[in-house]
Formats: C-alpha cells, structure tokens, sequence
C-alpha cells in the first residue's frame, strides 16, 4: 500500500459488530468476562481498548513500523522513552529542541539521574565524540523546533548501530508525509499527534512507533504500567485527521514554500528558517531524507528588533497569536517567552532563539490571504 492509501486503510478494518466504516468510540472503562480471564481481548481500557487500538495501528502503518502506542500527550511519550533508562545512563540529545522536551529531560529525568549531553547536531558525526559505555539513548529532533535545523537521521542511525544505543527521532514537524525515520534506522518515532497527525488543533496526544517486537513489548508495559493513555473520543479524532494528512501537508507546504519565499525578499527581515532554501545549512540533507519541507517558519526582524516582532504579532489577523502548530489553521508564535520560555536565555540565545524570532505554523488557507496578512503586519 502506498502512503496516501495507508493514512485512509492502513492498518483499519471495518467493526466487526455492525460493519462500520469508522471505528466507534468506545467510551468504556471495563469488559464484561464470562469467568475470569473469558474475555474478547479487551480486560481494562488503560491496557487496551478498540478505539485506541485502531489508532495506533494507524500509527504503525502510515510510520512503517509494526506497532504504534498513544499517548495522553507528546510529552507522555518522550516520557515512556525516558523510562527505558536507569540511573546512570547516558542521552546525547540535540540541542536545539522543544522547551518542554528540554523541561522534561532537564528538570525531571536529571533528578532521577540520567545524564544529558545537548549538542549541536548539524553535524552528524558529532554524536560520536558523546557516546561512552553509558550512553543509552540518541534524541533527534528534525527539522527542529523552532530553529528548522536539520538532522542527518541516517548518520545518526550508523552510530547508534555502531554502539548498540537506541536512536528515538521526534518527527513532529515532518510527519511521515515528508519523512519516515524508521526506514532511516532509526529504532522509535516519536510525534506530538496534537501537531500535524491530528490536524485540527483539536486534541492533545502523543504517538510512538516502532519496528522491534521486544522494544515495542518493553513500550507497552511502560504504557499500561505508567498510564498516560489517550482516551477514546481523542484516538478517533486523531483517526479522522490522519484521513487527511496527505493532503493537508501537501498544501502546508506549497504555502510554507510561499510565506517563507515572501519574508526572505522583505526588507524588514533579517533571517528566514527554512530548510528549502539552497544556503540552509543542511538543506542537501533536508533534500535527501525529506520528500519536502513542510509548512514550518520561523524569522527574525531586521536588527533582532524585539518590539518590531511583538507589533507583527500583535497585528497579525489571520495568523493567530498561539502555542502549537501544525492545525490547518495558520499560527504564529514567539519561542524565547513560550514555546521555549523554560530553556535558559542564555541557553537558547545560543541556539538562535532570540527575543525577535518569531515561527509561523503555516495553515493551510489561500495563500494569497496569508501573504497579505503578513504584509500588513510587517509593514
Ligand atoms: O504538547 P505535546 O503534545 O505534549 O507535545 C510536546 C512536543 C514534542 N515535540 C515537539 C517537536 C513539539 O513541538 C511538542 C509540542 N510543541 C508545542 C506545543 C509548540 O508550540 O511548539
């Protein structure tokens, strides 16, 4: 089956019970047993349950993997990857990520003694300089968040393999639409499915994806152990916005393309972020693993004019001033005091995050709408 097909069928089959087309939603904490253990398969909703069920084997299908877990949020899921490791244990992580994935290795993990090594990872093969007998775990986040820098997955993937280390990719902002890094090597996908996956800005959920059946058994016993689950009413919104994934991330990112070709000829722009433009960085990289390059910007005004990028906020109308992204409404938002508030100024100032720096999830409206609310703003 091929990709656009798999959003729609992958991994569905029609209900048994009435032949509906849709999963329903089923709103049940607990099974009927005929006598103890006589059951259909479903005991308790948190360990299983059909609604979550068909999800995440839509998960499994549209990633390549064999088997897909939900989540009650994205940050659940990094967090059932976090719980694979044991005190003492080594991650190297980019350094360039989302503040909440940052808060969460930083702020929680540290205490309970795992050890984070952040670093910059245009280049690849500085992974290696990191690894000891320790380490345990590679955390790639590509095309990151909110700097756009580009992750070699494959060079990622040779050196986890070359030392036994699980390399997780948190595929958030490409979806598999555009990249599918479990065909790159690596071993977990991660995505906040409250992005693109659901696509209506409608839910919180996370997703995990992976090959391995004893690695995924490990996942799932941390996922019913621990309990961060999605509820079913979520899992068949996130259902029905897989539906459309295909669709909705072709036009996000024609006018991706647009907004970010528009803001790179401005005058009052200083920097454009994005990994179409030939001078990015690792845009041979982002032409190699990616099929396209997604409908994710972010700028700075000119001079790293702070009060010039709050006015543009401010004033923009149909980009709405927010958290999140990838809705098919078109968002806008200022990383250094939200997304990426709990990473220290000095920290992401490090990585780009300036107080100017502003990232636009661009919608999926008509472009010359989005052009133009831009322009008013800007000007
Ligand atoms: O918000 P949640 O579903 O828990 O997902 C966390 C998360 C993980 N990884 C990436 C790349 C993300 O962007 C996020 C969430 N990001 C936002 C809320 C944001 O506006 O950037």
């Amino acid at each position: 089956m091929k990709f656009n097909t798999k959003t729609i069928h992958g991994g569905q089959k029609h209900d048994p019970a009435y032949g509906s087309v849709m999963p329903p939603i089923y709103q049940t904490s607990t099974y009927a047993q005929s006598t103890p253990g006589g059951h259909k398969g479903y005991e308790y909703s948190r360990t299983h349950n059909p609604t979550r069920n068909a999800l995440e084997n839509a998960f499994a299908s549209i990633e390549n993997g064999n088997y897909g877990l939900a989540f009650a949020s994205g940050l659940a899921a990094i967090d059932a990857v976090l719980k694979l490791l044991k005190p003492g244990d080594e991650v190297v992580s980019t350094n360039d990520l989302y503040g909440g994935t940052y808060r969460l290795f930083t702020r929680i993990y540290e205490d309970f003694g795992i050890n984070f090594h952040f670093i910059g990872m245009k280049n690849a093969e500085r992974i290696e300089e990191y690894i000891n007998k320790k380490t345990k775990l590679i955390w790639v986040e590509t095309p990151t968040n909110p700097m756009m820098n580009v992750i070699d997955i494959k060079a990622a993937s040779t050196i986890a393999k070359k030392h036994n280390v699980l390399l997780a990719v948190d595929n958030t902002f490409a979806t598999p639409y555009l990249q599918r890094p479990l065909d790159l090597g690596a071993d977990i996908v991660m995505h906040s499915a409250t992005k693109y996956l659901g696509g209506h800005s409608d839910l919180v959920m996370g997703a995990l994806i992976v090959k391995n059946k004893a690695l995924a058994d490990k996942l799932y016993f941390i996922q019913n152990a621990s309990g961060a689950i999605c509820g079913p009413q979520d899992a068949f919104l996130a259902l029905r916005g897989i539906k459309t994934l295909h669709i909705r991330m072709q036009r996000h990112c024609e006018n991706g393309r647009a907004v970010a070709e528009y803001l790179n000829n401005h005058s009052k722009i200083e920097n454009v972020y994005w990994s179409g433009f030939e001078n990015h960085p690792n845009h041979h990289i982002a032409k190699s693993q990616m099929d396209d390059f997604g409908g994710m910007v972010s700028f700075t005004t000119k001079g790293n004019n702070y009060e010039e990028a709050i006015k543009i906020l401010e004033n923009l109308k149909i980009f709405t001033l927010a958290e999140s992204l990838g809705g098919v409404e078109s968002l806008a938002g200022h990383p250094a005091s939200m997304t990426h508030a709990s990473i220290p100024k000095e920290e992401r100032e490090k990585i780009g995050v300036v107080d100017s720096l502003i990232r636009l999830s661009v919608g999926i409206e008509d472009e010359e709408d989005l052009i133009a609310d831009l322009k008013q703003a800007i000007e």
